[in-house]
């Protein structure tokens, strides 16, 4: 795989520093401009403060990019033309010579083959509500089940059917723990109703956790849940309705395949009149500070 580095990655990779991978598909097609410009910023920012290296991952002219440079950052947050690419679309991104913004799957499959171990993502793509009629499971679960390297998400996205998600996650093979909580979250909220993950209190511990699993040959992901700050949370009360409705409003648009979670984002985002997505930012960048934290202990 040809892969352009950016300085910053390229100089931490060379002397064995921190890098964190990041993800583009939560700018390009989960946050409206210029909210996403200012979010990838701040992301960048609070790994550089922890001592660690950014490497926002993205496709630029059919090139994969690790580690975005100022203008590429901006070409991902506002062209029209940077489409959603998962990892089975890789190919004919880059033959097509095409702009990308890349979600959990494509970014784990680059990141890893970069030699980076640790990845900050918002939520997780998974199995939609409604999969017994449109088999909708994200990529991102098998990316997960394949893949070793440790993701750091609010649990899944509660447009997504929480339960089935993580009975697929361990169908795959994917190790699934908590942080500070044995409750898996719900994204917008802390609480899901699934409890009984393990739970792990430091980023010392995931990271020996992710090493032992690596030791005993295991090739699926160490999925982090890590719930949302009390003070950011959009209670499950409070969304629920709202996630059925952008849900139902889906199912009679017809919106499906790759459309379909951009589309929920930004009905959820309208009808909670921006809270949601302040919710989005805060918990994306509380996964970003927690990665960072654990790319100091595993590389
Ligand atoms: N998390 C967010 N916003 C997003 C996504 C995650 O806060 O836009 C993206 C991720 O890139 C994830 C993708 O990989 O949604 C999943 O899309 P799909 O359901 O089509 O597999
Ligand atoms: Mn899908």
């Amino acid at each position: 795989m040809k892969i352009n580095y950016s300085q910053e990655v390229q100089t931490a990779l060379n002397d064995c520093k921190p890098v964190l991978a990041l993800e583009s598909t939560i700018i390009a097609q989960g946050m409206p401009y210029p909210k996403n410009l200012e979010f990838a910023h701040q992301a960048e920012s609070l790994c550089r403060n922890q001592g660690v290296a950014p490497a926002t991952v993205a496709i630029i002219n059919g090139q994969i990019c690790v580690g975005l440079e100022k203008n590429q950052i901006e070409l991902i947050s506002k062209d029209p033309l940077v489409k959603k690419f998962s990892r089975r679309e890789l190919g004919f991104a880059l033959s097509m010579k095409l702009h990308g913004a890349v979600t959990v799957s494509a970014t784990m499959h680059i990141a890893h083959n970069a030699g980076i171990r640790v990845f900050a993502t918002g939520g997780i793509g998974g199995v939609h509500r409604g999969v017994e009629n449109t088999l909708d499971i994200s990529e991102d679960l098998s990316a997960l089940g394949s893949i070793p390297m440790i993701v750091v998400s609010a649990g899944a996205k509660a447009i997504l059917d929480i339960g089935r998600t993580l009975e697929y996650m361990e169908t795959a093979g994917v190790t699934v723990v908590g942080y500070k909580t044995n409750e898996f979250p719900s994204f917008y909220s802390r609480r899901s109703g699934f409890q009984g993950i393990y739970q792990v209190d430091s980023a010392e511990t995931i990271a020996n956790i992710h090493q032992e699993n690596l030791e005993c040959g295991l090739d699926s992901a160490l999925l982090v849940a890590n719930p949302i700050q009390e003070k950011d949370e959009i209670p499950a009360q409070d969304i629920d309705a709202i996630i059925t409705s952008a849900c139902s409003k889906a199912l009679e648009n017809n919106i499906s395949g790759k459309k379909l979670t951009p589309y929920l984002l930004a009905e959820i985002v309208r009808k909670t009149d921006g809270r949601s997505l302040d919710s989005n930012r805060a918990l994306a960048l509380n996964n970003v500070t927690l990665g960072a934290e654990i790319s100091l202990k595993a590389y």
